[in-house]
């Protein structure tokens, strides 16, 4: 710029290049924060409000903290992800993790957010996003149980939340145990710590919170690498579940995944898969 040029000149000449380029982004449909919740083309159930199924005791990937607002990793993840395609009222309703695929599918929800993984048989009833999580099922058990591996399962009482991949894991190979299944996590746990369960089969990080919370211990970590984690959504809802990818691919491009994860997955191993391009190997 040069120097003789007013300060005042200066500063109008800013601003009309910031208007310009405002004007250019909104043009180029760089923002898509209006248009879905007008014409409603993402086919919510309440233009302009996502209407999420989820589970309140998933805690650190989903939950209902003291207040009774939801939170953790995929509660985060997803609303970043729903800001960016242009929907920033997202409610957030606790259900029995059974009823959550259900509901999605017959449109009592928009999405399901709750560490929900991927696999063929659930793809039958409802769609996914891509997936954003990778990891464990462990077993967890009390430290007296006398169950210090998979081994020692036969003929102990295994809680499972009904449903879950945990449930179809343990019916397929720990075919020697006796599963109790239960509706939820807390109900769960609350058997292993009472007694009337000898050990809990659950989420590795949802473990992790209950061993430091309840003196628990984690005796075994199936990886269920080939289930990541998927927002998922009814099958005719494709505007959503593309808008819903493009936002998540820039979620994980521009770091906000990794800030997630560390913020609630703090001193666990780091997958690349979602990290920003530059910095996988
Ligand atoms: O398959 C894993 C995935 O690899 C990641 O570790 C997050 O959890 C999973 O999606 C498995 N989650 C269970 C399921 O999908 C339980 C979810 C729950 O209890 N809400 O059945």
């Amino acid at each position: 710029m040069p120097a003789h040029l007013s300060k005042k000149f200066r500063l109008s000449l800013a601003l009309a290049s910031a208007a310009v380029i405002a004007t250019l982004v909104t043009a180029c449909g760089g923002s898509s924060s209006s248009a879905p919740s007008e014409d409603n083309s993402y086919g919510l159930i309440q233009p302009g409000t996502v209407r999420v199924a989820s589970v309140g005791d998933l805690k650190p990937y989903a939950f209902a903290d003291a207040q009774g607002n939801f939170t953790g990793f995929d509660v985060e993840l997803f609303k970043d992800v729903a800001k960016r395609a242009g929907v920033d009222n997202v409610v957030f309703t606790g259900q029995d993790f059974s009823a959550i695929l259900p509901a999605v599918a017959n449109g009592q929800f928009d999405v399901g957010v709750a560490a929900i993984g991927i696999t063929d048989k659930r793809k039958e009833t409802v769609d996914f996003s891509s997936g954003y999580l990778a990891g464990y099922l462990t077993v967890l058990t009390t430290k007296d149980s006398g169950i210090k591996g998979v081994e020692d399962l036969a003929g102990k009482r295994l809680g499972v939340v009904q449903g879950t991949l945990q449930e179809a894991y343990a019916v397929k190979n720990f075919t020697t145990a006796s599963l109790v299944r239960f509706p939820d996590n807390n109900s769960a746990i609350a058997a292993v710590n009472s007694g009337s369960a000898d050990a809990d089969f659950l989420d590795y990080e949802a473990a992790k919170d209950y061993t430091e919370q309840h003196g628990l211990v984690s005796v075994a970590d199936i990886p269920s690498f080939d289930a990541p984690a998927g927002f998922a959504l009814a099958k005719d809802k494709t505007a959503l579940k593309e808008a819903l990818n493009k936002a998540l691919a820039e979620a994980m491009e521009d770091g906000t995944w990794k800030t997630l994860y560390q913020k609630w997955f703090p001193g666990s191993p780091m997958p690349e898969q979602y990290l920003p391009k530059a910095e996988q190997t």
